[in-house]
């Protein structure tokens, strides 16, 4: 492991075994709170965590804010998962009959960018976190920030190195066969199957050992990455051929409305390559693909090539995320005018 890894690692990892042992004398549960609009790693880094607290004799679940996504099935993660209801969201703190005692958030410090189960995540003051995610306002001690990780799952894959030698356990016994699944999602979703600048040498070696602990990498790149529906082959074409360019060409929108994912019986997830598409057209500085995700609500998903920071852009939305990729949803605009805002503020820019 890095040596600049070590430091929070092993300080995450302590805390993650002081709090299991803490909660074993309460049968107390753990919920980890990934973001909304789930992605690879944070599906993977709260899946893994989940299991790693249980490999410990905790009690945990991840507390979804909405479905998970076909293209993660494969994962088999089902019984790693809790779905709040409102009446929980009310205040019935109990998750599967155990009181509700930690909170823990991955890839994300924000409660706001759970999406409803942000009361619930606050319902804590002192919750873990460990994120890669570039946030000035959080230096507490159960959080571990590192925005030079290529991912959430890489680190908590240094957090569970760390908590296999404190415990004396190998690191199988950490990190089961699925674990390496879903740490290896993670790290293959946020590093663009290892192409992008984040990709360090220690991400590449941590892959390695997730290999051999079973963390089938052709197996998760093909579910992710390559297999498509029918309808969502016909949706990504026909929205990449409505592709639009400004600033000579460093500038490429798209938008898809309801009726488009009607048209083509699509669902809202199902244009999720195009954005990255785009962005690889020669030429495009910044990429930028507008969903309706329903009649009242837009996403916004980001991407640039260079030096266009798209996460200051995402911001002025409401949302965030990286340099290179972020993204937001706003609500009550109408896609069409919200493009055209988009357009002349990125022109003003590039
Ligand atoms: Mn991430």
């Amino acid at each position: 492991m890095k040596e600049l890894y070590f430091e929070g690692a092993s300080r995450m990892a302590k805390i993650i075994i002081d709090k299991i042992d803490d909660l074993k004398k309460t049968d107390g549960a753990v919920l980890v709170f990934p973001h909304k609009s789930v992605d690879g790693d944070c599906v993977g880094s709260s899946c893994a965590m989940v299991s790693i607290i249980r490999n410990l004799g905790g009690n945990a679940w991840v507390c979804m804010p909405e479905e998970l996504p076909s293209n993660m099935s494969f994962l088999d993660v089902d019984d790693l998962l809790f779905y709040p209801q409102e009446n929980f969201i009310r205040g019935d703190l109990l998750v599967h009959g155990k009181r509700y005692e930690t909170a823990f958030s991955v890839d994300c410090s924000e409660g706001h960018r759970m999406g409803e189960n942000c009361e619930i995540f606050e319902y804590y003051e002192d919750s873990l976190d460990v994120d890669h995610h570039e946030v000035t306002h959080l230096s507490a001690p159960l959080k571990w920030i590192e925005p030079g990780a290529s991912s959430a799952c890489e680190m908590v894959f240094y957090v569970a190195e760390r908590i296999a030698e404190f415990t004396g356990k190998s690191i199988s016994g950490v990190i089961d066969t699925r674990s390496a699944k879903c740490l290896m999602a993670g790290i293959v979703t946020d590093t663009g199957r290892f192409t992008y600048t984040n990709t360090k040498p220690e991400t590449l070696e941590t892959a390695g050992i997730l290999m051999e602990l079973g963390g089938n990498i052709t197996e998760v790149c093909y579910n992710l990455f390559d297999l498509k529906t029918p309808s969502e082959f016909a949706i990504s074409s026909a929205a990449c051929s409505s592709a639009r360019f400004y600033c000579d060409g460093k500038l490429a929108i798209v938008t898809v409305t309801s009726e488009m994912f009607e048209k083509y019986h699509a669902n809202t997830d199902e244009i999720s390559d195009v954005v990255s598409r785009l962005r690889d057209v020669g030429g495009v500085e910044f990429a930028c693909v507008l969903r309706e995700t329903d009649k009242d609500t837009v996403r916004g998903n980001l991407r640039s090539k260079t030096d266009f920071d798209c996460s200051i852009f995402a911001e002025k939305y409401g949302g965030g995320g990286h340099k290179r990729a972020a993204g937001f949803t706003v609500k009550g605009r109408d896609i069409n005018d919200l493009a055209e805002e988009i357009i002349s503020e990125a022109s003003a820019v590039l």
